[in-house]
């Protein structure tokens, strides 16, 4: 039997398709879907969810010229399949293949880029303002999920949106999930309104009743506007978007092709800023997505028959041994929080969440306020200890240095996905954290080295009275034996792990056991390297550094970081403020780029960050003829 797909290679292909077409292309993109997911990974649930919106917009809309912007982007696989990009699809996630996130450079249909969640409305009310001051007519649809509705730019946008009246559509895809279930007042709010009548539907009814009645209706009609406005007063469900501005219309069947056509056009007959709800099953067409969303929110190559995950880890995850540490500080100490930004699986907070609920705070997807939240509490007597990717932390800059640091509050940030994080690419790398936190004035920040590590880490951080970042990779742990007790580490204490002679290394976090086994290698060619970990990347541990580092001609350092302001640079500017110039600096890191997506292997071998590249940089610096950065000379 032929498929409806093989002949769509671009949006204007799908316009030739009946209706009636579109619900069978739909399930052949589903099944597609799910086929190649199985093989790849990547986000699962959130796709299947958007299948018929996305044909629908494509059937509505004339993209390019009319625009479609992705909130987040990990919903937008349909939206690559019907843009061309159906047999590269294969390679989505996979290093040089298609990203798992709209990307300009792959598609004149990918308008803005993101990862990011909640930026759609405002991009989307940019690219409006911009057309109507080029004095254009394009279409503008901003599609955000209900997670991420519940951040702060999301409602920023919409009061900036709502007080224009800009032309602008924003579809509300409500699936009742974010990665867990969602969270908050609005949440309720919308969940609401999906069990009330349809607004939208019962205005215009109201207004064409009045207008009919003989006599006293045209100019009863006349105000009807007045009456529509008090109507609104009883369907209380509908009205926070109505009264920001927006026209509201809705709740849709997200999966019923022919009523979101209908709403579309509609839609573009109203002038002004329309928000249109419409709900949608996470998961819809692959049962064990729709029975668990959050498992197959984003997903590990997986068997289609029974939806099990290909490759299981040898090793728990640095997250899990955080959520586990946790509960041990948890219970010595009842003031001790942990908060989210709608992510416990993710963080490893989902133990601490069961075990201790009333000390468990997920605020939605909203890391500015998790961060002010937690300056409170800490105001408050408490023992705040924020989860948070590393990434996801470049929102809330401004609330780690102005509610956190300056005043001081013991408040804990625990930092996973630091480094390079894999195949979610540029958006999610958290290559950056320790140029972007080691300027901030008296914020400690450290970064284990091993599973044992952490748990001490973490320790010392909820109890060192001082706002502390622990930060630690993405993926699994090293594999060694944990203490039983929790101890506090001396703040800015490195550890000398290894003497040597011919090149000091010196290595935090994730690259100190592969400088370690770099050494080993060396010394099998009797070259004999020293290996420091920092262990702090602030304060740093000047003795120790100072001591070692004048006893060697030759240095090493390595982060899994940028080089640009990283703990490198740190070194750099200790060794500079010391007056030590008689000393050859190496230094390893990642260049000055937004780095793709692709294995976590790959790029540390590529940059030489693992055992064999540092061991090969050693080499290459220890021989003699080799270029390097001569400190001060
Ligand atoms: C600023 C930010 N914080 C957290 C995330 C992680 N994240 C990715 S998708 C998602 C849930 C989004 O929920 P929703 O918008 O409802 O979309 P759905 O997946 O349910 O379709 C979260 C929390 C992110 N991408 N960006």
């Amino acid at each position: 039997m032929s498929s409806l797909l093989d002949k769509i290679n671009s949006p204007q292909d799908l316009k030739a398709l009946r209706i009636d077409d579109l619900y069978k292309l739909s399930e052949e993109i589903r099944s597609f879907i799910i086929r190649t997911v199985a093989d790849t990974g990547g986000h699962l649930a959130s796709n299947l969810g958007v299948v018929e919106l996305t044909i629908a917009l494509h059937y509505h809309l004339n993209s390019p010229e009319d625009k479609i912007i992705w909130d987040v982007g990990h919903q937008s696989y349909t939206h690559k399949i019907l843009t061309g990009r159906k047999d590269k699809f294969y390679t989505i996630r996979q290093y040089k293949g298609l990203s798992g996130f709209p990307k300009r450079k792959e598609s004149i249909h990918d308008i803005i880029e993101t990862g990011h969640s909640s930026t759609s409305i405002s991009t989307g009310l940019g690219l409006a303002l911009a057309r109507d001051l080029n004095k254009r007519k394009e279409r503008i649809y901003s599609v955000i999920g209900d997670g991420s509705l519940t951040a702060g730019m999301a409602f920023e946008a919409l009061n900036h949106a709502g007080s224009l009246g800009t032309d602008l559509k924003v579809i509300l895809n409500d699936n009742g999930m974010s990665i867990d279930q969602n969270v908050g007042a609005l949440s309720r709010y919308i969940s609401n309104i999906r069990t009330a009548p349809r607004i939208h539907k019962i205005k215009e009814d109201l207004e064409f009743i009045i207008s009919k009645i003989p006599k006293i209706g045209p100019t009863v009609s006349k105000s009807v506007e007045r009456v529509k406005d008090g109507f609104k007063y009883i369907f209380l469900s509908g009205i926070l978007f109505e009264e920001m501005g927006f026209t509201y219309i809705g709740p849709l069947d997200g999966h019923n092709i022919n009523e979101l056509l209908v709403n579309f056009k509609n839609a573009d007959n109203i002038e002004g800023p329309v928000l249109i709800h419409i709900t949608t099953v996470k998961g819809k067409g692959y049962k064990p997505a729709e029975k668990h969303p959050v498992k197959y929110h984003g997903v590990n190559p997986f068997i289609i028959g029974n939806g099990e995950q290909k490759k299981e880890n040898k090793r728990a995850e640095y997250s899990q041994i955080f959520g586990e540490t946790m509960l041990k500080i948890a219970e010595e100490d009842d003031r001790v929080l942990g908060i989210t930004a709608a992510m416990p699986e993710g963080t490893g907070l989902s133990i601490f969440r069961d075990k201790y609920p009333e000390r468990y705070i997920d605020v939605g997807i909203a890391e500015q306020h998790a961060l002010s939240l937690a300056s409170g509490l800490a105001a408050g007597g408490k023992k705040p200890v924020v989860a948070i990717y590393s990434s996801f932390l470049q929102r809330a800059y401004d609330q780690l240095i102005h509610d956190i640091c300056i005043p001081e509050f013991p408040v804990t940030i625990a930092v996973d996905r630091s480094g390079i994080v894999g195949s979610d690419g540029e958006t999610h790398q958290g290559i950056y954290d320790n140029s972007f936190l080691r300027i901030v004035p008296g914020l400690i920040i450290m970064a284990p080295r091993d599973e044992n590590q952490l748990q001490h880490m973490l320790y010392t951080a909820v109890n060192c009275g001082k706002p502390a970042v622990i930060k630690y990779p993405r993926g699994e742990i090293i594999g060694i034996e944990m203490d039983q007790g929790l101890k506090e580490l001396q703040i800015g204490k490195g550890e000398l792990l290894l003497e040597g002679e011919d090149l000091l290394i010196i290595a935090v976090g994730s690259t100190v056991y592969p400088a370690l086994e770099a050494a080993e290698m060396l010394e099998r060619h009797g070259i004999r390297a020293g290996v420091i970990d920092a262990c702090f990347i602030k304060p740093l541990d000047g003795d120790l550094l100072l001591d070692n580092i004048k006893q060697y001609r030759k240095v090493l350092i390595v982060e899994e970081n940028v080089l640009n302001g990283g703990f490198g640079s740190a070194v750099m500017e200790l060794l500079n403020e010391n007056q030590v110039y008689d000393v050859e600096i190496k230094r390893s890191g990642l260049p000055d780029i937004f780095l793709e997506h692709g294995p976590q292997e790959l790029f540390r071998k590529l940059y030489k960050l693992d055992s064999t590249g540092i061991y090969e940089t050693a080499l290459e610096f220890v021989s003699e003829g080799l270029e390097v950065y001569n400190y001060g000379r």
